[in-house]
């Protein structure tokens, strides 16, 4: 619907920006860090930048937050690495350098009037948990995520308001590697990501009652990756199709937290694929009662999809990227994802469709009706120096057309209060090294060569401080 009067963004909207740990933090090893899955991961990754040195955010936090302030930024979306707070997972104690480093970085952004919002744990699972008990697969994991959580509620509790506990758990599941389950059967690597997927979901809710007795003012939310699967065709199973990656890839996730059980569209899928994980009867009544304060989306892009029938010679692909619905995944029996002929590609495959998203926060307004932050939207590319600058237009585009579209779903009704698009500053890509660049702030490094990680504001810094400064009001 277009509107001839447009409501323009609340009063105290918090415009911010989002990053994490192991993309940007380097000094992968110092002051007692632990390794992470993401340290592997990306280590194997023989061509690429590593988490050795990164944009080593580590030991230039404080340049990093003046350019922050500069910005204008209100809010500011980062990941605490569990490694440097438990180098082990679950050591007898807290490693005191670690506690120190973020303590600092906090008190950092309080003193520049960003608000923290910190992701408990991004993508970089503590490598020694995996060896002692194969990690999240086995249920010893859940106790070991809720009391790295105390640790955290008990040193920064009074300083942070707003948590997120996991980022994208489905994603993960989805890409098991990213949890460190190293599974050669495919049917017992189906079974143990599902697995992990359920222990996620519990310790989620413990985390979250947890939160409720130890701060009752502070706020909590699923860090979600959003999908929005448009139909490829009038046909009915289209739309049922899309509807189907909808549910399964995105919707499951945030109904199990929102109802505090599975839905049966996903125990169905689930059971039909042998893919059911082992619940106790304690379960039911962990998950009961640990509704969020609000969603934070992770929303990039739309995808098509159509009806793929269920022949006995398709077998479910996916190309082993972090995205988990790329052109080109099947799932028989429920959907093929397709290009979309009526949109812009980045490099990568992501498409830009802006009105989507505006589509996918109706949704959830429908369907939860819970405030929502956006946690990262964002257009990767790669970016060129040019005389000591970066005219990076794409992502000036990417960012007015997505911020008018949110724009219009707060006059929808939808109760959004925070925008922070990935990322900050470049990041290391999840499975493309440095090369695909998201970054308001341009690090000048190579996958290859370190360089002197000068850090420069691209032309997207410049737009974004005009939105941040006008509330939104210039775009
Ligand atoms: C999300 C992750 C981020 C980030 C982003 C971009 O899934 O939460 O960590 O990596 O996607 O993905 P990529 O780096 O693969 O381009």
């Amino acid at each position: 619907m277009d509107y001839k009067n447009i409501e323009g963004f609340p009063q105290g909207f918090m415009w911010g920006a989002s990053t994490s740990a192991f993309q940007i933090e380097g000094a992968w090893d110092k002051d007692g860090k632990g390794e992470s899955t993401a340290d592997r991961r990306s280590s194997s990754h023989v061509h690429q930048a590593d988490t050795k040195i990164a944009m080593d955010h580590y030991h230039r936090y404080k340049e990093d937050i003046a350019l922050m302030r500069e910005l204008g930024m209100k809010s500011y979306r980062f990941s605490i690495a569990w490694t440097r707070i438990y180098p082990n997972g679950n050591d007898a104690k807290p490693n005191e350098a670690g506690l120190k480093f973020y303590s600092d970085l906090i008190d950092e952004l309080l003193r520049n009037n960003i608000e923290p919002i910190v992701t408990i744990y991004h993508f970089d699972y503590p490598e020694s948990l995996v060896s002692q008990y194969d990690g999240w697969v086995s249920r010893r994991s859940i106790d070991d995520f809720v009391r790295y959580a105390k640790t955290l509620f008990e040193h920064y509790g009074s300083r942070v308001k707003y948590w997120l506990p996991i980022n994208e758990q489905m994603v993960m599941a989805i890409q098991p590697d990213l949890l460190g389950i190293r599974e050669e059967n495919p049917e017992l690597l189906d079974k143990k990501r599902h697995q992990a997927n359920h222990h996620m979901f519990l310790a989620i809710a413990k985390t979250i009652k947890l939160l409720r007795e130890m701060v009752p003012s502070a706020k909590i939310g699923p860090a979600v990756s959003y999908i929005t699967a448009l139909p490829e065709s009038m046909k009915a199973e289209d739309t049922l199709a899309a509807e189907d990656v909808n549910n399964i890839v995105s919707f499951s996730l945030m109904d199990i937290h929102y109802h505090g059980e599975y839905p049966k569209y996903y125990l169905k899928y689930l059971a039909e694929r042998d893919w059911m994980p082992v619940m106790l009867d304690e379960d039911a009544e962990i998950l009961k009662g640990a509704r969020p304060d609000f969603l934070a989306v992770n929303w990039y892009c739309t995808m098509g999809a159509k009806y793929a029938p269920n022949r006995v010679d398709q077998k479910r692909v996916d190309d082993g990227n972090v995205q988990p619905a790329k052109t080109g995944m099947i799932e028989p029996g429920i959907y093929e994802i397709i290009k979309n002929p009526f949109t812009d590609y980045n490099p990568w495959g992501w498409n830009v469709d802006p009105v989507g998203l505006r589509l996918a926060l109706q949704r959830l307004k429908q369907r939860y009706n819970l405030p929502v932050m956006i946690t990262e939207n964002g257009y990767g590319d790669y970016d060129t120096l040019v005389d000591g600058k970066i005219h990076d237009d794409k992502r000036v585009h990417y960012l007015r057309a997505h911020i008018e579209q949110m724009k219009l779903a707060i006059n929808d009704g939808v109760e959004i209060f925070s925008y922070n698009p990935w990322s900050f500053i470049d990041v290391l890509s999840s499975s493309n090294g440095i090369e695909k660049r998201y970054g308001l702030v341009y690090i000048e490094r190579t996958d290859s060569d370190v360089m002197e990680l000068k850090r420069i504001k691209k032309d997207s810094y410049h737009y974004y401080q005009k939105v941040i400064a006008s509330n939104g009001e210039i775009l």
